[in-house]
């Protein structure tokens, strides 16, 4: 007879060992599995935990259906058959979150939580940078990096966490001060049966929050019922709500800043900062502190950052558009602009429709693709040249544009069939950049 364990960790990436070290320190000694042969979190659980035991290479139901708590990593769907053997059991299975969340539980609220298609990331550290400018003890992690768990040695006031469709799956009683669904729109569709049940799973969030913070441009993020809510949008704000006036921000009938004063450029950016500021609201900031951050902040890596300007050629990484909407936010974002446009495209497009790239694709001068489902996306676009490596793709968008154009990484697809993450595409790309001639 094999040892019986109450705990059972699902995935070993950087959640299974936040689980782990976590579980740790309530005494606990989980079994891990991963169906991986080689988890990426072996070597640091055996460096850490010599006496945790790891079955790489599958799930095995036995362990499971035996377990009090099963603790799902976000990559392992909840659907995977072994897991729903063990919940048609009635045994619990729960993601890191959760756990986070019940730690917490006897704190007052603490966390402020943001979800959404497109945008997380920045929002996220959005309110993390005006939360520090008030001068507040914050910490900042969920999908964004840092697994929740691990925040917890930070003994934050406040914790900012960004939560993806598949943390929120199995998350229910997070209880956040201030939370937001920014826009939805098609992602991880090999996840989910159809974009009700992304939207669902997304959606699960408001009802863990105090307060709601939706986006009126995007019906797809309006609360099922109501609840304690506000709204943001790009438009004049009603009543007490956050919005834009003759090119500045307001709360109700309060201006905060004007947008000449702001660095991040794109409609999209400016939506993302008036979420933001309704959240750090929402958590007392005063304006000045949200002044001072929309002033300084630049925005990420690899979301629409000019990282180099060739021969008059501006050259845009946003290799972290691994889905449609981020594509089309950023050509849309970049519409005004006089030169011509060279977008590169393509990637696993994680069974995703690309047809709402059409419209904006019919206003770009040049396409050129790559990876596993480029061949889809070039179909939408007649003329588009098909490359088989980013260098090719750079070589290509080079010799065509001329000063005053802009070349734009924006895949519409994620990484993985090229890369090992979005951040390695980007770095792809900025070197094929540097590599090129700078004619001056
Ligand atoms: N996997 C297996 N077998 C397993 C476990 C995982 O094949 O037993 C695969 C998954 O299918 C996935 C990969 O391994 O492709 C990683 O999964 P994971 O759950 O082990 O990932 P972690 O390393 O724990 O990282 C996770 C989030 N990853 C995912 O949700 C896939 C990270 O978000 C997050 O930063 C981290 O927890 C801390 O909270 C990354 C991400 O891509 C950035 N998120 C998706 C997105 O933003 O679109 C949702
Ligand atoms: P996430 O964490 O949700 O992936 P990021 O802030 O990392 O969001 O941005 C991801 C991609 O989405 C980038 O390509 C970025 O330019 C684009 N983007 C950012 N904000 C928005 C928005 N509000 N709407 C649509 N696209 C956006």
């Amino acid at each position: 007879m094999h040892t019986q364990y109450t705990h059972i960790v699902l995935g070993l990436g950087a959640t299974g060992l936040s689980v782990v070290r976590f579980l740790a320190t309530k005494g606990i000694k989980p079994l891990v599995m991963d169906s991986r042969r080689h988890p990426p979190g072996a070597e640091t659980l055996a460096q850490e935990f010599a006496d945790i035991e790891l079955l790489a290479g599958g799930f095995d139901c036995r362990y499971l259906v035996q377990a009090s708590q099963i603790i799902i990593s976000p990559g392992v769907p909840v659907d995977t058959p072994e897991v729903r053997a063990a919940l048609d059991m009635g045994i619990e299975v729960i993601g890191d979150v959760e756990l986070f969340a019940r730690h917490i539980a006897d704190k007052k609220p603490c966390v402020v939580g943001i979800t959404g298609s497109n945008g997380k990331s920045t929002v996220t550290t959005l309110v993390y940078e005006m939360l520090l400018a008030a001068g507040k003890s914050v910490a900042i992690g969920g999908n964004i990096g840092t697994p929740a768990l691990d925040l917890l040695a930070q003994d934050a006031e406040i914790y900012v966490l960004e939560l993806s469709s598949f943390q929120l799956e199995t998350t229910y009683s997070l209880n956040c001060i201030a939370a937001t669904c920014l826009n939805i729109s098609e992602d991880h569709m090999d996840r989910y049966s159809d974009l009700n049940s992304y939207r669902e799973a997304k959606l699960r969030l408001y009802p863990q929050s105090r307060f709601v913070m939706y986006n009126r441009d995007d019906q797809l993020t309006y609360p099922f019922e109501p609840m304690n809510q506000n709204n943001f949008g790009l438009d004049v704000p009603e009543g007490d709500a956050w919005g834009l006036s003759d090119g500045k921000i307001f709360h109700g009938d309060s201006e905060i800043i004007n947008l000449i004063d702001v660095t991040l450029i794109g409609s999209h950016n400016h939506a993302n900062l008036v979420a933001a500021m309704a959240l750090a609201d929402a958590c007392d900031v005063g304006k000045a502190a949200m002044i001072k951050v929309a002033k300084n902040f630049v925005g990420l890596s690899h979301r629409c950052e000019l990282i180099a300007v060739k021969q008059g050629v501006s050259y845009i990484n946003d290799s972290k558009a691994t889905n449609v909407g981020a594509t089309v936010a950023a050509l849309e974002g970049l519409n005004s602009h006089l030169g011509d446009l060279y977008l590169i495209a393509g990637g696993a497009g994680k069974g995703s429709d690309f047809r709402p790239l059409t419209k904006p694709l019919s206003n770009i001068t040049q396409l050129i693709t790559l990876g596993r489902d480029g061949p889809k996306i070039a179909k939408l676009k007649k003329g588009t040249l098909q490359v088989a490596t980013m260098a090719d793709a750079v070589a290509k968008a080079a010799e065509l544009a001329s000063s005053g154009d802009i070349v734009l990484l924006s895949p519409a697809c994620a990484s993985l069939d090229m890369y090992k993450n979005f951040m390695a595409r980007g770095d792809d790309f900025r070197q094929c950049v540097e590599l090129l001639a700078n004619g001056e």
